[in-house]
């Protein structure tokens, strides 16, 4: 009976494993207030500026950008900054920010040698400029070519995933719909203001261009165990993440009630044979 019980407890702990994770060993939650799809119930995403408070996060976002002009820019940026929803000379934002930018930069003002559209992350430390005249480049995090992101023939999206102290990467899906570009990655990630607010901004000027957001998706991630796989990009930032040293501490937690169970069937089995034999030597 007590053998039973615990066999029960076994398989539902087993049960559950399989339940709350995901291929990755990820598990994860959405965040409805950071999450944007259609229908829109407010068209002024001015007024979205919502604060990040989880420690590990995910978010991807489906945008598209787009004009009938050969010249356009400049492009759009996604923040995740102290400062919340002020404009300025950024890509439509505050310079000077402090925290993460994500730059869609389609307007190459100098940068010799490099395809744009070009995405970048900037760290900011709320004294340091941009540098639009270089693209960026003195302060850049991190980031990569995108050639042909712009009037793509699949939708665009982006993924940007974040685990405080240990990880940040960024892919795209321009190519072909399913397939994610890595953009970078790095085990090095940035610091990001214990309150920072999700933001979105855009900036045209002589040239002009529409730069629209589609769909965010914002998740709050829970697992410790961020993918290895990774596909060649042109990252800046290498630094390959290995998850062997927290390999997910729940997968960790159930690897031990069924080594317990084990233990324990092994000994109920044991028990029971020698059990027969001890009334076998009785007998005789
Ligand atoms: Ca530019």
């Amino acid at each position: 009976m007590w053998f039973q019980t615990l066999s029960a407890l076994c398989l539902a702990a087993t049960t559950w494993a399989a339940i709350s994770t995901d291929d990755d060993g990820v598990k994860s939650i959405g965040l409805r207030t950071h999450s944007l799809q259609q229908p829109y119930l407010d068209s002024d995403m001015q007024s979205r500026w919502v604060p990040l408070t989880a420690t590990n996060w995910e978010i991807e976002v489906e945008f598209k950008i787009h004009g009938k002009n050969q010249l356009y820019g400049d492009g759009f940026a996604m923040w995740l900054t102290k400062q919340r929803g002020q404009a300025g000379p950024v890509f439509g934002s505050i310079d000077k920010f402090e925290g993460l930018g994500i730059f869609f930069d389609t307007y190459k003002n100098n940068r010799p040698g490099v395809v744009f559209p070009y995405v970048m992350a900037m760290v900011g430390d709320g004294h340091t400029s941009y540098d639009k005249d270089t693209d960026g480049k003195p302060n850049e995090f991190a980031g990569c070519s995108a050639r042909g992101l712009r009037h793509a023939s699949v939708p665009t999206k982006f993924r940007l995933t974040y685990y405080e102290d240990k990880y940040l990467k960024l892919d795209l899906q321009y190519k072909s719909e399913g397939e994610w570009t890595l953009c970078f990655e790095t085990n090095e990630p940035p610091k990001i203001p214990q309150v920072a607010y999700l933001g979105f901004s855009a900036e045209t000027g002589e040239l002009s261009d529409n730069h629209d957001i589609i769909s965010v998706q914002a998740r709050n991630i829970y697992s410790s165990s961020p993918s290895t796989k990774s596909s060649p990009g042109s990252g800046r930032k290498g630094g390959k993440y290995t998850s062997d040293e927290k390999k997910g501490s729940w997968t960790w937690f159930f690897m031990k009630i069924i080594l317990f169970c084990l233990v324990v069937a092994g000994g109920y089995v044991g028990f029971t044979a020698w059990r027969t034999n001890q009334k076998r030597s009785h007998r005789f």
